[in-house]
């Protein structure tokens, strides 16, 4: 190592941490941190190399070096283009003033705000400390655009719709199929939920990461991290691709129509792409994924208005109320209502919230949709109904609800629950306006959970149980467990479910607990026991009612199975 003479590598020091003291307001828990920092897919793609005159000089071969470590380990938070989010904006404006050596302390200790020390923690070499203390002095490289032009160039119909079975083919009961996310294979499991045996293995896009029904049930559309969109036909022998698209370079959310009512039948005709990178959402064929309009979501944000390079669409859901696309976009803090009845002439209701908009689900009623505004603790609830903001909530710490869960509270009625990624509370808002008036939109409970670090949570209008995961929780015991708190009954606490016990692996790793999932009759719930990918995982199926174990799913490939997507349970929103 080159050492920094005594007294300037003491005031990087005190300057680093009081950076970090500066950065605590943000308070990026650990766990969290780990979550957003996924490897983008696209560290690889061309870029230019844009010289800064004032930043010391790199190589082309040291700047490409640089490019690729930022987009696996530093662009999930400090966002593309450098401007924020989970992490702080490293904007050239901003790092030049500070100089290499304050930058090269700061990423090879870390900060108490979370920011991680890759030096000292091994991650990174003293080296490559000092190649991204360069690196992000000068202009950060934009990736390529992704337009029509090269959406249409990756599209594929694989069966056309003429030569598709005009009847289902196969015996299996669709309705309740769980598709898989075989996370880092880049493919779905899809698993017959009363045999439990797998019926079979379908490729998609890298690092897999959602599935989603039409609104038929017949045809699953699955997101892949790279913007690639499979569509598995569900009535042939066995289930399989027929068609496929990539929507953009970085992507995590899909959705088709649902409206059916007086304005027309849109069941099973168009489909909904959102991407991170280019930050865009693309309109296609319901049929064929044929891309019909790119629509960009660059723009102001809510609160400062200000002009925002990267904002990139979360989650997207399709309201029953209208012909009409909900698109959630992060870092502008807006949902976009989007009525697709002509896509020549689309109009769009902008409802600004907080940011940064993530995951949500709707309320029993499936009018309300809440959505987590992650960086601001809170819950937005959009009314799609009348197109407006009904609320936004203060919850507790970086919310994170998956699509939630709903249930009936005895004083307060119909709720809707979030657990948290920065605290062990669940939060319970009212939903119903109309009954419960008083408590509407309100966070009216908490109930204490077992830690923070909480990706899921799920219930069914069958059950009267409420389980609630914990993946990122940095105690093995906790994020190999599951708690289930009695819904008629809340107050008596939760009972802890060792799920990854249950499943019986000797040497599994991790093994996270991650995303429970019902099965169509409401009485049985199924979790992802997420070792590494070369170490063995399981589901483990658990009997809702006597809360004890009712089968192992294990299978050699099932590799790093995360999210599970019940058939009927995700084409009805039921949650
Ligand atoms: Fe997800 C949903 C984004 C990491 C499993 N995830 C979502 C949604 C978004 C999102 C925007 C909502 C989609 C919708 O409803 O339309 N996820 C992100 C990220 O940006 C993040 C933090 C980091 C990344 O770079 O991807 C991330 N997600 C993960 C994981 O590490 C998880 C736990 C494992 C995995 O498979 O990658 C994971 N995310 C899921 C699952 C859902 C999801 C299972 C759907 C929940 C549901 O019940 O519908």
């Amino acid at each position: 190592m080159k050492t920094l003479p005594l007294a300037r590598l003491a005031a990087a020091v005190v300057a680093a941490l009081s950076l970090a003291a500066l950065a605590q307001d943000k308070g990026v828990s650990k766990p969290e941190l780990n979550y957003q920092a996924a490897p983008l897919s696209m560290g690889t793609e061309p870029m230019v190399q844009s010289i800064n005159p004032k930043a010391p000089p790199m190589t082309k071969a040291e700047f490409d070096n640089a490019q690729t470590i930022y987009f696996q380990r530093c662009a999930g938070c400090h966002g593309v283009l450098r401007k924020g989010a989970t992490g702080k904006p490293l904007t050239p404006d901003l790092t030049v003033a500070k100089g290499t050596d304050y930058l090269k302390i700061f990423i090879a200790y870390g900060s108490p705000a979370g920011m991680p020390n890759w030096q000292t923690s091994g991650e990174m070499t003293e080296k490559e400390v000092d190649l991204m203390a360069r690196y992000i002095q000068h202009d950060p490289p934009q990736p390529p655009e992704f337009g029509m032009e090269q959406i249409k160039a990756t599209w594929k119909v694989i069966v056309p719709p003429a030569q598709r079975p005009t009847k289902k083919m196969n015996s299996y009961d669709i309705s309740n199929i769980f598709s898989t996310t075989l996370r880092d294979t880049g493919e779905v499991a899809l698993i017959d939920g009363a045999s439990k045996k797998i019926i079979s293995i379908v490729k998609t896009g890298y690092a897999v990461h959602i599935s989603r029904l039409s609104a038929s049930g017949r045809n699953l559309f699955v997101i892949g991290r790279d913007g690639r969109v499979n569509m598995i036909d569900l009535w042939m022998d066995p289930p399989a691709n027929v068609a496929e698209v990539r929507i953009g370079l970085e992507a995590r959310s899909v959705d088709t129509s649902k409206y059916k009512g007086k304005l027309g039948d849109y069941t099973d005709k168009l489909a909904i792409a959102g991407a991170y990178w280019p930050p865009q959402y693309v309109l296609m064929n319901g049929d064929t994924l044929e891309p019909i309009k790119v629509v960009s979501t660059r723009g102001m944000t809510v609160g400062k208005q200000e002009y925002h390079p990267e904002p990139r669409v979360a989650s997207i859901v399709a309201s029953h109320f209208k012909p009409e696309f909900l698109v959630n976009v992060k870092e502008t803090g807006k949902t976009l209502m989007v009525d697709y009845t002509d896509l020549n002439a689309l109009k769009t209701t902008e409802i600004g919230s907080a940011q940064f908009l993530h995951d949500g689900g709707w309320d029993s009623t499936k009018r309300y949709f809440m959505v987590a505004a992650n960086n601001s603790n809170k819950i937005a609830v959009i009314d799609a109904k009348e197109g407006k903001l009904a609320a936004l909530t203060e919850v507790g710490k970086i919310p994170h609800p998956g699509r939630g869960a709903n249930f009936t509270h005895p004083k307060f009625g119909p709720v809707w629950a979030t657990g948290h990624l920065g605290d062990e509370n669940i939060s319970l808002l009212a939903t119903d306006p109309v009954k419960h008036k008083q408590y509407a939109f309100k966070e009216v409970a908490q109930l204490k959970g077992q830690g923070g670090g909480s990706l899921f949570l799920k219930s069914h209008p069958k059950s009267t149980n409420l389980y609630v995961d914990t993946p990122l929780n940095p105690d093995a015991k906790i994020s190999q467990s599951v708690i289930v708190f009695d819904i008629k009954n809340l107050d008596k606490g939760y009972v802890v479910l060792p799920i990854a016990e249950w499943a019986g692996i000797s040497d599994g790793g991790a093994m996270r607990v991650v995303h429970p999932e019902f099965n169509k009759a409401g009485d049985e719930v199924w979790f992802s026991v997420w070792s590494a990918k070369d170490k063995q995982s399981a589901i483990v199926v658990v009997d809702d009612k006597t809360l004890k174990l009712k089968a192992v799913i294990k299978d050699p490939r099932l590799i790093t199975p995360t999210g599970k997507f019940n058939v009927y349970n995700t084409q009805h929103d039921v949650y």
